[in-house]
């Protein structure tokens, strides 16, 4: 076939909402948009235990403790099923990841904020993981079948992740005045960046309408980032708790709840790796990567070994 009827084959399988697999023929712009958007997607979920790992060892109690590892460890169980999705366009898994090192890749904003008390692991799970599934649920029909099919599953692992994130807070809300507190400055100092995880806004999103020309991306951000404010309002007034925006209020003309300007100027400076956290985030990567070289080294000299033995026999 030639390139226009092999672009004809893929166009009208999109249109048709069909999938496209990984050994079907893709526009090379198609494929390095998936490339780029699923490993930022991996490294996100990668560099995102750390927060919460940070309160591993000062969980409250042995159940809020072995519930919180069974959730950081899940997270990196989501980041192999996507580097794996990736890998399927033909990427390598140590490039990719030395870019991510080298600070030549992105991953998601949220992770450059601080977990300064056990409240934040909570609003983690509520908020972040609460803007994740409503991310991601619409992620489960993109058109690339390998990263809708690992959607799917973190989808469900997200959604316990969130409801551990609620019980949690919730605890906490019914608590006494300090705990109430704690969890009101939690709420305060992640609401915004929580915000943040959708993306600029429409108008400013430069691979918006192509991702969703090509149906990556079913929803806008601004469409997605609604959403998830319309589903969390309820919940915040539901634990008594408010959002630190005086203009969260509900337009009953739209159905809709109304927000406040997003500080955009904040949102690209931690995308430039000037946020709180950006050194001490790719810091403790790099360090991982150096300590496990060992272990990188003595599996491939075991993969050589067995590759010899299978030739000799
Ligand atoms: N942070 O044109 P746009 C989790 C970048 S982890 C950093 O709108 P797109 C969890 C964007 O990449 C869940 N960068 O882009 C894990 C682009 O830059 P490049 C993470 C951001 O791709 C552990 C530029 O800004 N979820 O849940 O159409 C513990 C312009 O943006 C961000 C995903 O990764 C950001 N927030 O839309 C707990 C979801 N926003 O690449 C929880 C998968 C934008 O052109 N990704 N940028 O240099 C997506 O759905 C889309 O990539 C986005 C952005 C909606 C994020």
């Amino acid at each position: 076939m030639t390139t226009e009827q092999l672009q004809a084959h893929f166009d009208t399988k999109i249109e048709a909402d069909l999938s496209i697999e990984a050994k079907d023929w893709m526009p090379d712009a198609y494929r390095q948009n998936l490339i780029r958007q699923i490993n930022q997607h991996a490294h996100s979920e990668i560099i995102g235990m750390l927060p919460e790992a940070n309160w591993l060892t000062r969980a409250p109690t042995l159940r809020r403790k072995a519930v919180l590892l069974a959730k950081v460890q899940d997270e990196a169980g989501h980041g192999l099923y996507l580097y794996s999705a990736a890998e399927t366009l033909g990427c390598s898994r140590q490039d990719i990841y030395q870019k991510l090192l080298d600070g030549k890749m992105k991953y998601s904003s949220i992770f450059n904020y601080p977990t300064l008390s056990w409240a934040d692991v909570g609003v983690i799970g509520w908020l972040v993981d609460g803007a994740a599934i409503v991310n991601q649920v619409a992620l489960c029909r993109a058109s690339y079948g390998p990263y809708a099919r690992a959607m799917v599953k973190i989808c469900k692992e997200e959604s316990f992740h969130q409801r551990q994130g609620y019980e949690a807070v919730m605890a906490l809300a019914k608590g006494n005045e300090a705990q109430r507190a704690m969890l009101q400055d939690a709420i305060n100092r992640f609401w915004w960046p929580t915000l943040m995880m959708f993306g600029p806004n429409d108008s400013d999103s430069p691979n918006s309408a192509q991702s969703m020309a090509w149906k990556i991306k079913r929803f806008s951000n601004d469409e997605l980032r609604q959403k998830f404010i319309d589903n969390t309002v309820p919940q915040l007034e539901a634990l008594g708790m408010t959002a630190p925006d005086p203009a969260l209020t509900w337009d009953e003309t739209t159905g809709h709840y109304r927000f406040g300007e997003i500080n955009w100027d904040e949102f690209y400076q931690v995308l430039k790796g000037r946020g709180i956290c950006n050194h001490e985030r790719l810091e403790a990567k790099r360090r991982a990567w150096e300590s496990g070289s060992w272990v990188r080294e003595a599996a491939s000299v075991h993969a050589k070994k067995m590759a010899a033995k299978k030739q000799a026999a």
